[in-house]
């Protein structure tokens, strides 16, 4: 029995396919942890969600920015926008079944006896792992409240207040917490967050550092899976600190970790977030003296 976490799939269900019989995963015994971002931009994002409800025992996943949006669209197909694959998903006859179970998926994961968060952007610097988890827990309660929820997904939107402060309450309350475990990068060692940068960590603007990086971090004991920031590469040198987006759905790759032995293993990505074979596969009009028929 093993478990692995894998990186953000955004709808990249061949490179998962890839990895999961690169360690002949077997969904009977082992275990699979996801950081979210499950869907979105990549080319199957209903084909991965149906295939990960069909393994759902053998899961435990965190809702990423996308997923959230995903349900916000679910329930108000005007948020949909165009660079979105979502539609598919939405409108597909199991959309219900799917999306329910999404929903009933956390924000903030912890694996007590590992020692181990799986978190889809991280913890703010203020925040213990107890205070993080306390927090996600509003979010995931409202989540599966139905009559709370239509007011959480239309407030979710916005970068503001940019900083967290227990006096917050309602929608806003929310939106903050969201925001730091699903969208945060850069944030001042206060927890003030900056959006604009989506670069690596040359890009910090002034005063800012990525959220791992500072020294008083409260949740520094803990070891953190993360996803969320491909720019990264997977290169973090704050130990304790795992990041496993890899940009699959930019052409990079899709990369698992097992939690357990610390082995990494990664998928080539093709730019349109399907699966690049690792040498290409000769065809006849490889041959010299044949023209490439048009
Ligand atoms: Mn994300």
């Amino acid at each position: 029995m093993a478990t692995y976490a894998v990186g953000d799939l955004q709808g990249c269900l061949q490179p998962l396919k890839c990895l999961l019989e690169r360690v002949r995963f077997n969904p009977a015994v082992d275990k699979l942890w996801l950081v979210g971002d499950l869907v979105n931009r990549g080319p199957e994002s209903l084909e991965t969600l149906r295939y990960l409800y069909s393994i759902r025992q053998s899961l435990t996943c965190v809702l990423g920015n996308h997923d959230l949006h995903l349900l916000a669209a679910w329930r108000n197909v005007e948020r949909l926008k165009k660079s979105d694959t979502l539609r598919e998903i939405i409108e597909a006859p199991d959309a219900d079944q799917l999306l329910d179970w999404l929903r009933q998926q956390k924000l903030l994961h912890y694996d007590e006896p590992r020692g181990i968060a799986l978190v889809h952007a991280g913890i703010p610097p203020q925040w213990t792992l107890g205070k993080a988890l306390e927090l996600a827990a509003e979010v995931e309660e409202v989540l599966r409240d139905d009559s709370r929820l239509p007011l959480y997904l239309d407030g979710m939107y916005g970068n503001e207040p940019a900083k967290w402060s227990k006096r917050l309450a309602g929608v806003e309350r929310l939106r903050v917490i969201t925001n730091y475990l699903t969208r945060m990068r850069f944030c001042t060692a206060e927890g003030k967050l900056e959006f604009k940068s989506k670069e690596g960590l040359d890009s910090a603007p002034k005063g800012y550092k990525p959220w791992f990086a500072h020294k008083g971090r409260r949740s520094r004991h803990v070891k953190i899976i993360f996803g969320h920031w491909a720019a990264l590469q997977g290169q973090v040198e704050e130990p304790g600190v795992i990041a496993l987006d890899t940009g699959c759905v930019w052409g990079g790759s899709m990369t698992l970790y097992n939690v357990d032995d610390g082995q990494y293993h990664h998928c080539d990505c093709a730019d349109d977030g399907t699966l690049r074979p690792a040498a290409p596969i000769p065809t006849f009009n490889d041959q010299p003296g044949t023209e490439p028929t048009p």
